[in-house]
């Protein structure tokens, strides 16, 4: 169990953080209707057997008391879920490495809903996974968040992605964003795609008031007290090559982007501990020139 344990300190520290305060958090819906409605319970996922093949737009709602996340993926064709299951407790990191991250919907708190919109390049079975851990530490997923479903063969009624306001791309370790741009708020798509090698997610969280990237850097290193960021959903793993679209809608403040996934190459350690930790602010329409 010990090798699993890599992304669970972040994760734990935002349980911990939901618990401990108000949630600020604005949800990330948008008006348009996704094709693929999936509910996050206390523990499991509620959510359509089969999908059709190319861009579907997913969107997630937290209907339970805990936060969730969903992250996607596709298994490989000799792998079964028991073999993936078995994997993820030996090693984290590897277990993530040998399947297709095909993204989803970063953490959520109760309540909450958010959309993201990704390609399903083939047909096979794929899993729905929540790797949030209760207040024990045990991950939803060993609790019952696993879920699979299949894509099949023939196009689904979207054929091609939203058209997205801002490109983030991530890399071996970091978030590239437009420079001198400025974030406003409201609901906006940002297209998010791994330049990889190494899978890689975008999870938004925004700086809890009188919070600041310090106290955000300080508290990292060393978890004392409630964690200084409110999880604000974003865009689960995705492979190398993978791009999938976050449906965001946010609010002005201070916010940053962060990376989780433990990296086979350094030992399991978190990309975030590796650089993959971005703060940028969200302007009000007003203040825009
Ligand atoms: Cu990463």
């Amino acid at each position: 169990m010990t090798k699993t344990t890599a992304l669970r300190p972040l994760l734990t520290l935002a349980l911990i953080a939901t618990l401990a305060g108000p949630a600020l958090a604005h949800t990330g819906h948008t008006h348009a209707p996704a094709a693929v409605q999936v509910r996050g319970q206390d523990y499991k996922f509620v959510t359509p057997a089969s999908v059709k093949m190319g861009w579907t737009t997913f969107e997630l709602k937290n209907t339970g008391q805990e936060p969730h996340h969903l992250q996607i993926v596709r298994l490989p064709g000799h792998m079964t879920q028991a073999d993936f299951l078995t994997k993820l407790k030996e090693n984290e990191g590897a277990a993530l490495a040998s399947v297709d991250l095909v993204g989803g919907v970063g953490m959520l708190l109760p309540g909450q809903a958010q959309q993201v919109t990704l390609n399903l390049t083939e047909p096979g079975t794929y899993l729905e996974l929540c790797f949030i851990p209760d207040a024990k530490g045990v991950p939803h997923l060993a609790l019952g968040m696993v879920q699979s479903f299949q894509v099949t063969k023939g196009a689904g009624a979207q054929t091609q992605p939203p058209q997205a306001g801002l490109q983030v791309k991530l890399v071996d370790y970091g978030f590239e964003l437009p420079k001198g741009r400025a974030i406003t708020e409201g609901p906006q798509v940002w297209e998010v795609m791994n330049g990889g090698p190494e899978g890689h997610e975008m999870l938004v969280f925004r700086i809890a008031p009188g919070k600041t990237v310090e106290d955000v850097a300080a508290y990292l290193k060393q978890p004392e007290g409630p964690m200084p960021l409110i999880p604000m959903g974003g865009a689960q793993a995705v492979a190398q090559g993978r791009t999938s679209y976050a449906h965001l809608n946010l609010t002005p403040g201070d916010y940053l982007l962060l990376c989780g996934i433990p990296s086979p190459s350094h030992q399991g350690a978190p990309h975030a501990a590796l650089g993959m930790i971005r703060p940028f602010t969200v302007v009000a329409k007003t203040a825009q020139k």
